[in-house]
Parts: structure tokens; sequence; C-alpha cells
């Protein structure tokens, strides 16, 4: 690691080691399969861990290790493991912390996948969940079991914006020796650490805002115990659900701005939620920014900012909300988040459509709610964009 004492922004573009062989001012991309021996002898060294030298890229890659040498600086852990996408970083983090009779206690909303993969397929395993309002911390309490292994949590939650006190739950979970795993996707490192915190581990889809360009799928686990992060190597290695070196040099690349990225779309997000709460047509906004969020005052302990997520209801329900982004010009009507142009996607029938519609209710999922991420176009055409559309949603 190059420096604990250079700031964020510094760390972003000069954190991540990797062997400088011709003064090159970027990480190169090894983009190999497979590296040489020097003979017999080196092999069998770098197969029993005598020496470190590459092997395989599954196993460890120059450029994938830069990358994850600067997630794990940017989140204060001990050691990055690079993954293919976020989902392969939940499941690689669910197999590896939780065995046939175990139990765990997650956020009723988290991304629909999450909690999907966990229900349906988790399951057949023997592995047991209960899925409830992590934000009311008493939730948590009723919901732990003599089994229970893992916390995991979502805040702010996708979809619903809500945030659950990560140090609270560290308290409680640590004093009954229950692992606590956080998905930052929707913060990055630059506005939350959940490590620094008392967290175990921290994953992302880096598909998302560390990434911040739309243009690759990739995840990221964090682990603030270096044998907790070997551990998780290995169960990712066995998986054989790998980084690529070209993926993680976008990466990198992306890295670099993620920063102002946010600054900016966070800026314009406080501006877009002001608008929408003052708007005839919507019904409610949930922006941890808004003195009106639930959780405003833990947002701005736990937060180095508000971030740029946004959900909001349209008044007329569904058919509204399908009014609204048939028409958006300048926003995008897609789903994923944190890329530099605004999206605007609608949970209930995409991101989460999988998630029983029991579930959706008790998370606060509603047919109404639009989710909305803010780029960094100028805030003034997103803002005219949302305005022209909504005025087409007739009461
Ligand atoms: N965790 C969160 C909070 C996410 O939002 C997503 C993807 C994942 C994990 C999974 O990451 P992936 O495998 O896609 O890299 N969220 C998406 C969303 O909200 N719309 O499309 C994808």
């Amino acid at each position: 690691m190059k420096s604990k004492k250079l700031g964020i922004n510094s760390r972003m573009i000069h954190s991540g080691e990797f062997e400088n062989q011709l003064g090159s001012a970027t990480v190169p991309i090894y983009q190999t399969s497979t590296f040489l021996f020097e003979n017999a002898e080196h092999g069998a060294r770098c197969f029993s861990g005598e020496e470190s030298g590459y092997i395989y890229t599954r196993i460890a890659n120059p450029t994938i290790n830069a990358l994850e040498t600067l997630v794990a600086d940017l989140e204060s852990g001990a050691k990055g493991i690079a993954t293919s996408s976020g989902m392969a970083a939940v499941n690689t983090v669910y197999m590896a912390l939780l065995s046939k009779g175990d139990h765990m206690v997650s956020s009723a909303a988290v991304y629909g996948p999450s909690r999907v993969v966990m229900e349906q397929h988790w399951s057949r395993f023997g592995v047991e969940s209960s899925f409830v309002d992590t934000s009311n911390i008493e939730e948590i309490k009723k919901a732990i079991k003599p089994n229970t292994k893992l916390l995991y949590i979502e805040t702010p939650a996708n979809p619903t914006m809500d945030i659950t006190d990560l140090k609270a739950c560290v308290e409680i979970a640590h004093q009954k020796g229950i692992i606590v795993v956080v998905d930052n996707t929707f913060c990055s490192p630059y506005l939350q650490r959940p490590l620094e915190m008392g967290v175990d581990v921290v994953l992302h889809s880096m598909t998302k805002f560390l990434n911040g360009h739309a243009d690759i799928v990739a995840g990221m686990i964090v682990t603030a115990d270096a044998t907790l992060g070997a551990k998780l190597r290995s169960i990712m290695v066995t998986l054989g659900c790998n980084m690529d070196p070209h993926q993680a040099y976008m990466v990198i690349r992306g890295i670099k701005t993620l920063g102002i990225r946010i600054e900016r779309s966070q800026a314009s997000a406080m501006k877009i939620a002001r608008f929408l709460e003052s708007h005839p047509k919507i019904e409610w906004v949930k922006y941890p920014g808004l003195e009106s969020h639930p959780q405003h005052e833990l947002a701005k302990k736990q937060m180095d900012g508000f971030g740029s997520m946004i959900s909001f209801g349209v008044r007329g329900g569904f058919e509204a909300g399908k009014i609204l982004m048939d028409n958006v010009k300048v926003c995008i009507h897609a789903v994923s988040l944190g890329g530099v142009e605004t999206l605007i996607q609608h949970p209930a029938s995409m991101t989460h459509s999988k998630v029983s519609a029991e579930a959706k209710r008790l998370a606060g999922i509603t047919d109404n709610l639009v989710r909305f991420s803010v780029g960094i176009e100028d805030v003034e055409d997103i803002i005219d964009d949302l305005d022209q559309a909504l005025q087409k949603v007739k009461l």
C-alpha cells in the first residue's frame, strides 16, 4: 500500500501496488491466463506457497491484484477479493460464511437477487434466512436465533433508501459472535467505510459507482481481517468467479474519478430531490439528504455525503410511473446505477420483480416506487426533463 497518510482522493489515483518494470504511469493489463515458471523447483515453490509467484489468473493476476489492493486501501481493509460481478461477490460471501443449519439475518430491502438466491437456492442446502427492517435495530435483535451466523446489511438499501445503523449492528452481532457484512454499493468507500465502524466484510457491485461508466460488470469483497480474506479468496478461486484483467483495468481507471463524479452527482441529487419534493405529481421522496428522510440524522453521522440515489413515488401509481419513464428524454430508462448517466427504473417490475409480492410489501417496495440514479449531466437538464415528463402524467 502506498501511503495511509494520503487523502482518499489521492489514494484513488495512487494506491494499488504492482511490479512496475518499465516505468508505466498506469497499471498495465496482464492479459494472460497463465504464468511461466523458471524451472520445476520454482513451480513447486509457487504451488506450495513457499514463494508468492503468479501461477494462473483465476488464482491471482498482477492487474487484478492492483485493483484489490486499491479498493482494500480505500475501504480501510486488510484484503480485497475481486469477483466477476457483484452477485459473484454476494454468493462467495454466502458460501464462505454459511453452512447447512446456519441462519442469516438481512435487510428486507436488499438488491432483489441477493434475497432471491438465498431464499430459493441457498435454502436448498439447508441455510435459513430472515429478512427484516434492519433500520429498526429492535427488529434485528428479535430475528437473531441461536444458529445466526451472518448479519447481512445493505445501507442505503436498494431501492427503498432505508438506512441501517452500522455501529449498532456491530455491537449486537459481535456480542453473539455473528459476522457483519455490508453491501456498500450505494455509497462506495468515498461516502461510507463500514470496516472503520467495526464491520467485518464489505462487498460491492463495482458495476456501479466504483467503475462508474456503465460499461462493465464487476464485484469486490474486502475483509477487515487477513485470515478471513484468505478463506474468502479460496472460495472465490474454487468457485471460479474471478475477475478478468481487462475488467480490473477498467475499474482502476474508473476509480480515479470516483470522488469528483460523486461530488457532482450528489450535489445534483440534492437539487433534484428538493424539486421532486415540491412537485404536485410526486407523492413522496426518499433521499438521505432531505430532512424528511426517517434516518436523515443517522445518514449525517454514518455517511460522508448523501449520495446520488433517490427513490420517489409518483401520484397515480404504477401507470403514472410508466408515463414518466416512457417520456424522459435525457434520463435513460434502464436498470443499474452509479454511472455518469442519469438512470430511471421501476423496481417492482424490474430489479425486484422476482421478490414475492408479500416480501415487497413488507420491504416498502411499492408499485409506484421509481428509482433514480443521478449522473453528472447539467442538473437543469435533468430537472427540465423530469418536469416535461411529469406534465404528461394526468391526475
Ligand atoms: N448489490 C447491489 C446493492 C446492487 O445494486 C447490485 C446490482 C448487486 C449487488 C449485484 O451486482 P452485479 O452482479 O449486477 O454487478 N444492482 C442492480 C440494479 O439495481 N439494477 O441492475 C443491477
